[in-house]
C-alpha cells in the first residue's frame, strides 16, 4: 500500500479530521511562503521591520505598502487544488475544522466553513487605536471611519501582538478532540499557533504531515509526505469520498 493510499484510508475511517495549515498551502496558488530562503516574502525584507507595531508607529507608509503589494498578490490568485479537495471532503459529510495560520482567505474562499484564521485576514483593515470591528480594506485609505484617525492598519497579528483567545480556544478544543491531525505548509516556527500542534503529539490520533522540507514536528508525526499540499491533497481527500 502506498502512503496516500495508508492516509487515504485513515481519513475515511476519520469522523473529525482537523487541517492546521500554512504558508505552503497556499503556496500552488502563486503566494510567497514566509521563510522559504529563495522567493520568501522576507528574504529580503527583516519580518521585524514590517509586521511589527513598532515598524507601523515608526513608519505606517512603508508598512501600508508592503501589505497593499501583498494583497495586490493574492487578488491575482485563488485557492488551489489543495483548498478545494479539503473543502469537497467537507461537502461529503465529515466534519472538517481547518485552523490556518493564513491571512489570505482562501480556505473560505474554496468553501470550507469551519475556519479558524489565527493571524487574521490581510484583506481587511482595523484600527490600530482600538476601535471595534473590521472592515473590507479600501485601497489605500487610512483614516478609520469610526475615531477618523489615521489609524487604520491591517487586520492581521503581528509579532509581539496577542491572538484572539476565543479562536485560540476554539482550535485548542478542536485538536483535543479530533481524530485525525493533518499539518500542511508550515515551518512549526511561530508561536503560539506552533504550540497547537504540538499539543496534539501527546495524543492517541495520527499525525499526518505534509511539506517539501522537514520541520520541528517531522520526527514526531506518524507519516510524513515530503511534497506540495495541492499535490497530495486532492489524492488523499478523493480516496476518502470513495
Ligand atoms: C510547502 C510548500 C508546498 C513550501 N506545500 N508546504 C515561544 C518561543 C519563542 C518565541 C515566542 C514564543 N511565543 C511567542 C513568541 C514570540 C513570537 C514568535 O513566535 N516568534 C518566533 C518567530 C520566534 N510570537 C508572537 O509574537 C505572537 N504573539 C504572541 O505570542 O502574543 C503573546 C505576546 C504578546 C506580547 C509579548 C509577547 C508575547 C504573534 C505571532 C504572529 C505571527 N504573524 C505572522 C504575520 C501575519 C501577518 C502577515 O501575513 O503579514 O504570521 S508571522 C508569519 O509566520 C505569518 C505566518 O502565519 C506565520 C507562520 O509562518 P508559516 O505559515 O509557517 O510559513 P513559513 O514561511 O515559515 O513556512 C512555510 C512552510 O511551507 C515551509 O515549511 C515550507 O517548506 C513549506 N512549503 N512549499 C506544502 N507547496
Amino acid at each position: 500500500m502506498t502512503k496516500i493510499e495508508q492516509v487515504g484510508r485513515l481519513l475515511k475511517k476519520s469522523q473529525s479530521p482537523v487541517f492546521f495549515t500554512g504558508a505552503g498551502m497556499s503556496k500552488e496558488s502563486g503566494i510567497p511562503t514566509f521563510r522559504d530562503a529563495m522567493d520568501g516574502l522576507w528574504s529580503d525584507n527583516r519580518p521585524e521591520d514590517l509586521a511589527t507595531p513598532t515598524a507601523f508607529h515608526k513608519d505606517p507608509a512603508k508598512v501600508r505598502a508592503f501589505y497593499e503589494y501583498r494583497r495586490d498578490i493574492i487578488r491575482g490568485c485563488k485557492p488551489n487544488a489543495g483548498h478545494v479537495a479539503i473543502s469537497d471532503l467537507e461537502k461529503s459529510g465529515s466534519k472538517v475544522v481547518v485552523i490556518t495560520q493564513n491571512v489570505d482567505g482562501f480556505h473560505e474562499a474554496a468553501g470550507s466553513s469551519k475556519v479558524f484564521a489565527l493571524h487574521g485576514n490581510i484583506m481587511e483593515d482595523r484600527c490600530n487605536d482600538g476601535c471595534p470591528g473590521s472592515h473590507p480594506m479600501g485601497r489605500h485609505a487610512s483614516i478609520c471611519p469610526m475615531c477618523k484617525k489615521d489609524a487604520l492598519r491591517p487586520n492581521v497579528v503581528w509579532f509581539g501582538e496577542s491572538l484572539d483567545e476565543r479562536l485560540l480556544l476554539q482550535s485548542t478544543a478542536a485538536i483535543m478532540t479530533c481524530d485525525i491531525l493533518f499539518i500542511i505548509g508550515t515551518s512549526g516556527l511561530v508561536y503560539p499557533a506552533a504550540d497547537l500542534a504540538n499539543l496534539a503529539m501527546q495524543r492517541r490520533f495520527p499525525v499526518i504531515e505534509i511539506n517539501p522540507e522537514p520541520t520541528p514536528f517531522t520526527d514526531q508525526v506518524d507519516i510524513f509526505l515530503p511534497g506540495a499540499a495541492a499535490k497530495f491533497l486532492p489524492k488523499i481527500c478523493r480516496f476518502a469520498r470513495e
